[in-house]
């Protein structure tokens, strides 16, 4: 072995979702001793994505900071694009002025590790420069092989006379339960014009250029999708596929707890062991105030104690009123007897490990699945869009969890 440092440069892609694995993921480089750059996309979209940056490089001053410049993104209401495909897409047209940054790096980089959407303009700048280009894979495996298997399946869609209704299945190597109902692939990779649509059609072929794929996966979880996909069965030549999760949360979290989430476990030291639902849908999903209404009466309902964190706006900046306007005072107040309803960013990792919380009610983003599987948390799944429907049958067909038909998973 050589005793040259490993220098790893991450280049994560936009919102929480996808920084927080990628920070998680440099947590472990460093641990084995290697020097990690973080290319860091600036302004960030949410200000949980700063604040997340702030804390992780006081944690860990040894990591190099390198910022990387674009315009600030829109304000959500001015666009009709969902705020974060936008960053992805300004991201992939900015990659012209990476090669002159990474040159400049020292010692020189022997490691390039990008987001899954963000790979296949990069993979060019590092070919030219002959280094290993890794990506990270956010979502399931069962989603990455729907991802690298959908130009073949687009073009068999395209190829069907007739309208495909909920009720038809799609075949896709990789996924355990396929057919795969067409209502249960993410819409946006069925909208023609849609800037996801687009990457995956770009992208997908170009995944055998890539040295392998790290995934927030276990074997337990997903044997199928990482037998199918490291035997060729997905795509042919696919690179290694490495499952490296789930995640764990590491030190450098804990400080984001003490500093953001007292109240509610505060709350929770007081609740009885396994009381406690815990519900979330993310950190960019929004459900229209009537839903949310109807959640707070069926929480009260439910009979259990519950702690709620609601999201009025897609990006967490634009947040701007109280849970009296968001909820009604009358609910609002209601609720207190039973549980805590917050508007405001948790740490959800730490609200998984409390030993007061019994389950989950989740949207199924792909960390929040796994930070609860880390904590052994059953979950209720109520998938919303995107890959989400995919993976909460995932939890389904593992045992740890439910999925009511009536939400629309579509099997
Ligand atoms: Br909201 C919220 N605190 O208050 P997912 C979220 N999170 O720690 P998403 C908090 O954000 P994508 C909060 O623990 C998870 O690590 C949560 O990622 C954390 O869903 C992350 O679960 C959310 O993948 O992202 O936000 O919808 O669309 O990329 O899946």
């Amino acid at each position: 072995m050589s005793d040259e440092v490993v220098h790893v440069a991450m280049f994560p892609s936009a919102g929480m979702g996808h920084l927080t694995p990628f920070l998680r993921l440099a947590s472990l480089f460093l641990n084995n001793n290697c020097k990690v750059t973080l290319i860091t996309p600036l302004p960030t979209v949410s200000l949980a994505e700063s604040q997340l940056l702030d804390h992780f490089h006081s944690c860990f001053p040894q990591v190099n900071r390198v910022p990387f410049n674009l315009p600030p993104p829109p304000p959500s209401s001015s666009i009709s694009v969902d705020p974060f495909f936008l960053r992805v897409q300004t991201l992939r047209n900015s990659t012209h002025l990476l090669p002159s940054l990474i040159s400049s790096l020292s010692p020189p980089i022997t490691v390039f590790i990008s987001d899954i959407l963000l790979f296949s303009p990069l993979n060019k700048i590092t070919q030219k420069l002959s280094l290993p280009n890794y990506i990270l894979n956010t979502s399931s495996s069962a989603m990455f092989s729907l991802f690298s298997h959908f130009p073949t399946l687009a073009q068999s869609l395209s190829s069907q006379e007739q309208e495909y209704d909920a009720s038809d299945g799609v075949l896709v190597p990789g996924i355990p339960f396929s057919p795969l109902p067409y209502s249960s692939i993410p819409p946006f990779l069925l909208q023609p014009t849609s800037i996801l649509r687009n990457l995956a059609m770009e992208d997908s072929p170009k995944l055998v250029y890539l040295h392998g794929v790290f995934a927030n996966t276990f074997e337990a979880l997903e044997s199928h999708s990482l037998e199918a996909l490291n035997s060729g069965k997905v795509v042919k030549n696919m690179p290694p596929v490495y499952a490296v999760g789930p995640f764990v949360p590491f030190e450098f979290e804990k400080g984001q707890k003490e500093a953001s989430s007292p109240r509610s476990i505060k709350w929770l030291d007081d609740q009885p062991i396994g009381s406690v639902v815990y519900v979330c849908f993310g950190s960019r999903t929004t459900l229209g105030r009537e839903q949310m209404k109807e959640i707070g009466d069926g929480l009260m309902r439910s009979g259990y104690k519950f702690l709620w964190v609601v999201k009025d706006k897609i990006v967490d900046k634009e947040e701007e009123v109280g849970l009296d306007e968001v909820l009604g005072v009358e609910l609002v107040e209601k609720m207190k007897d039973r549980g805590l309803v917050v508007k405001e960013w948790v740490d959800q990792s730490e609200i998984l490990s409390h030993k007061s919380v019994g389950g989950f009610v989740s949207h199924c983003g792909w960390n929040s699945i796994t930070e609860a599987a880390l904590n052994g948390v059953p979950i209720l799944g109520w998938p919303q869009h995107g890959d989400q429907k995919i993976n909460a049958k995932l939890v389904e067909i593992s045992g740890w969890g439910v999925v009511e038909q009536e939400l629309g998973l579509g099997w």
